[in-house]
């Protein structure tokens, strides 16, 4: 029996996730071009995946675990168990808007066009704020939006800050703190729930000893 784990086969958080588990004292190969491989010395098998793709994976249990970012995980709104932060993959979703525009409050985004690729989580911090706003989604290069004129606003993930400096934009709200994090399907057969506790425990000492 495998403990069946999904990571991000190539983008910001697939170093960070295989050096973890190797850190664990579990040896996987980097995927190259295959898209999953067995752990020669623990009974885990690794999926690589598109991160956007791992929430729904685990909440169907075609992987039992996985490591993706929070701002993708509470996007997507799937039924998983968070397990733990792992402290890698650190970004904030942002508010932004040009630079030398006046920003005031979230109020000053009222009628104003906003483009990202979390329309959930914008969506929902509007509303909790009584701001109501056109949210344009787009898949990629968000911070463009503003200096060609398709919006007013963006809401992207931000990390040192240099692409919203670069685009002419200001950070002005943040809507989420975000890291990578374990997540687990609800429903895990007793099996895989030891295994499971004993990756658990590496994981820990790996933790604090990166301390
Ligand atoms: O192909 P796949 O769908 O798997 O990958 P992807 O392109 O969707 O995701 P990827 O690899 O870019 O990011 C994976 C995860 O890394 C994200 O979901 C976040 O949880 C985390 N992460 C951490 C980041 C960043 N930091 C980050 N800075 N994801 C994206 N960025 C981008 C941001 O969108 C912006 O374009 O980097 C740019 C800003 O960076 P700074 O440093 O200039 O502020
Ligand atoms: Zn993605």
């Amino acid at each position: 029996m495998n403990l069946r784990i999904a990571i991000q086969k190539s983008g910001r958080l697939s170093e960070d996730s295989l050096r973890l588990l190797n850190d664990c004292g579990i040896s996987v190969k980097s995927a190259g071009s295959k898209l999953r491989t067995q752990a020669e010395n623990f009974p885990v098998e690794v999926y690589f995946l598109r991160d956007d793709d791992i929430p729904q994976y685990v909440q169907d249990g075609v992987a039992d675990i996985g490591v993706v970012g929070e701002n993708v995980l509470y996007e997507k709104c799937k039924n998983v168990e968070v397990v733990k932060p792992l402290g890698f993959g650190k970004c904030r979703l942002a508010l932004a808007v040009p630079r030398g525009v006046e920003y005031g409050s979230v109020a000053s985004l009222e009628g104003r066009r906003i483009a990202t690729s979390y329309p959930f989580l914008l969506e929902s911090f509007l509303r909790q704020h009584r701001v109501e706003a056109e949210i344009h989604e787009i898949s990629g290069s968000v911070e463009i939006a503003p200096g060609i004129g398709l919006a007013d606003a963006v809401c992207d993930l931000v990390s040192s800050g240099s692409t919203l400096f670069m685009n002419g934009l200001q950070e002005v709200e943040t809507i989420l703190e975000s890291q990578a994090v374990l997540v687990k399907n609800t429903e895990l057969e007793n099996s895989k729930e030891i295994i499971l506790r004993k990756l658990l425990f590496r994981i820990d000492s790996v933790q604090a000893a990166r301390r």
